[in-house]
């Protein structure tokens, strides 16, 4: 079998060359697809002035990692396998055929502790070559998983090596980063915990959102937006400002599962759950509440905030918030409402007695408006330093409906005008959403804050940027490399509304 990591030497250069070209090179001689190819070539042309664009074959990339190793000696270490391949899944009775994680829908909960040595062997079984993302985590760049940027894809039959260290807990997921691939159901959480910090919840649950197309496939879905079929009846949000998504799904999934078939959370009256919410769908914003409690937000992606209660919070996709429920006595619908598309994922929650609430129950908690990002601000430990930027970067965030093509900066991906920036810099790159659909970005490799007086705004690796709003997002470059920005809705993502954070030295 290939070795792709074979192709990524790991060595400091010695050469003196920058890593972009030995990475073209290589690409070459693989004989990749014309668009890696644009890819590169769009990159090469927008260097300048004798800078060096740092991409993850660079040594800094290298010398990031080992800094890492040595921030965390005690580090142990996880090893693992996962195979992704396809499979035939059952949700309630409705059959289809799924590319899983280990046959798993949604893919195994992967764990590990703060800096653990994490080495996971990835075998692609699918029919087309594809990557593995580790979400939300600031882990070296050549690890990052997007395809053409920082590795090439894996093609089929191969297998690739992903060891990392991560450097912070909380509740993360890991997904393939391959073209309209994740919808298919390549998705999990991975979970990172902290040894030092005594857990304050008695049990946890694990709750994975999607949508899911029944009897075809998210590349068929995208050909018909481009071919111009959008939905007939808009789906539109309050919360969300416009429109509420592309796409009505047949299907919305709670753990792998419809509401027909509901997954069971079980546990005993008066405990403290912890409730690890991850937004895994493709084009849906989920409203999530517990009937008949309140939910104490503690967390949001993966970074902890100053406790605050809340009947809902909204999550676009790639959001995660974790939230803490005292349980009552009883059966309790735990409700993910699609939001503006009229249906939802269920599951329930069991501590007691008592008939199983109705999977199509509205919980009032979802009446009021729900917590967004506007009511957090970090926990005093994670608050980024406030600083002013040294360099700020507009990300104009367009669209064109007739042709269904989605832009930054009026370029769609794979052309794009990369963001620049050196490394120990305090960078801002401000939103602004100048279409009618919300927009959640998610930036690789860094966690951000977002911009507020005084350096409270919460730390976040995707954030909601609403039809007309401008929201400003601050980050150390600490963490060299070539890092894609992108709109977490993956068929905006493969309509172009993604650039890149370019390193340089
Ligand atoms: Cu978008």
């Amino acid at each position: 079998m290939p070795d792709p990591n074979a192709m990524w030497g790991r060595a400091p250069r010695r050469d003196g060359r920058p890593g972009w070209d030995l990475s073209r090179r290589r690409f070459l001689q693989l004989g990749l697809g014309a668009s890696a190819l644009g890819l590169v070539a769009a990159c090469s042309s927008t260097r300048s002035g004798g800078e060096a664009t740092v991409g993850p074959d660079s040594p800094q990339v290298g010398d990031f990692a080992s800094a890492e190793e040595q921030r965390f000696p005690a580090g142990g270490r996880v090893t693992r396998t996962v195979v992704a391949a396809p499979a035939d899944v059952d949700l309630a009775g409705i059959r289809d055929t799924a590319w899983l994680y280990d046959g798993q829908l949604p893919g195994p909960v992967l764990r590990a502790d703060v800096g653990d040595r994490v080495q996971i062997r990835f075998r692609n079984q699918l029919p087309d070559p594809t990557t593995v993302h580790w979400h939300g985590l600031a882990i070296r760049n050549d690890m990052d998983g997007v395809p053409d940027v920082t590795q090439p894809p894996i093609p089929v039959g191969a297998e690739f090596v992903y060891e990392f260290v991560p450097p912070d807990p909380g509740t993360f997921w890991y997904h393939t980063h391959g073209d309209l691939q994740r919808g298919r159901g390549l998705y999990g959480a991975l979970i990172v915990d902290d040894p030092a910090a005594p857990a304050d919840h008695d049990a946890e649950f694990v709750v994975v959102l999607s949508d899911w197309l029944t009897g075809s496939t998210p590349t068929q879905m995208y050909d018909r937006l481009r071919g111009g079929s959008m939905e007939s009846s808009p789906m539109t949000s309050t919360a969300l400002g416009g429109d509420a998504g592309d796409v009505r799904y047949p299907l919305y999934l709670l753990n792998g599962r419809p509401p027909a078939d509901p997954a069971v959370f079980t546990a005993t009256p008066g405990q403290r759950a912890l409730l690890r919410i991850v937004n895994a769908s493709d084009d849906t914003a989920f409203r999530v509440a517990l009937g008949g409690h309140r939910l104490t937000v503690t967390g949001s992606d993966g970074f902890p905030v100053e406790p605050v209660r809340t009947g809902s919070v909204l999550l676009g996709m790639g959001e995660r918030y974790d939230a803490v429920v005292a349980l009552g006595d009883g059966a309790f619908p735990l409700v993910a409402a699609a939001e503006g598309k009229g249906a939802q994922a269920f599951a329930m929650v069991r501590t007691g007695g008592g008939a199983p609430p109705d999977p199509a129950a509205s919980p009032d908690e979802l009446r009021a408006p729900p917590l967004t990002v506007a009511d957090l601000r970090a926990a005093a430990a994670v608050q980024l330093p406030a600083r002013d930027p040294d360099v700020t970067l507009g990300a104009s965030l367009g669209g064109n409906m007739e042709t269904y093509t989605w832009t930054v900066n009026d370029r769609a991906y794979p052309t794009y005008t990369p963001l620049t920036v050196g490394s120990g810099r305090r960078a801002r790159i401000v939103y602004t959403n100048t279409t009618k659909m919300y927009h959640p970005m998610h930036l690789h490799g860094h966690t951000f804050a977002v911009a507020r007086p005084g350096g409270t705004g919460p730390r976040k690796d995707t954030v909601i940027v609403l039809p007309g709003q401008t929201i400003a997002t601050d980050f150390d470059t600490d963490n060299p490399g070539q890092w894609i920005v992108h709109c977490h809705n993956d068929y905006h993502l493969a309509a172009g509304m993604a650039t890149i954070v370019s390193y340089r030295s």
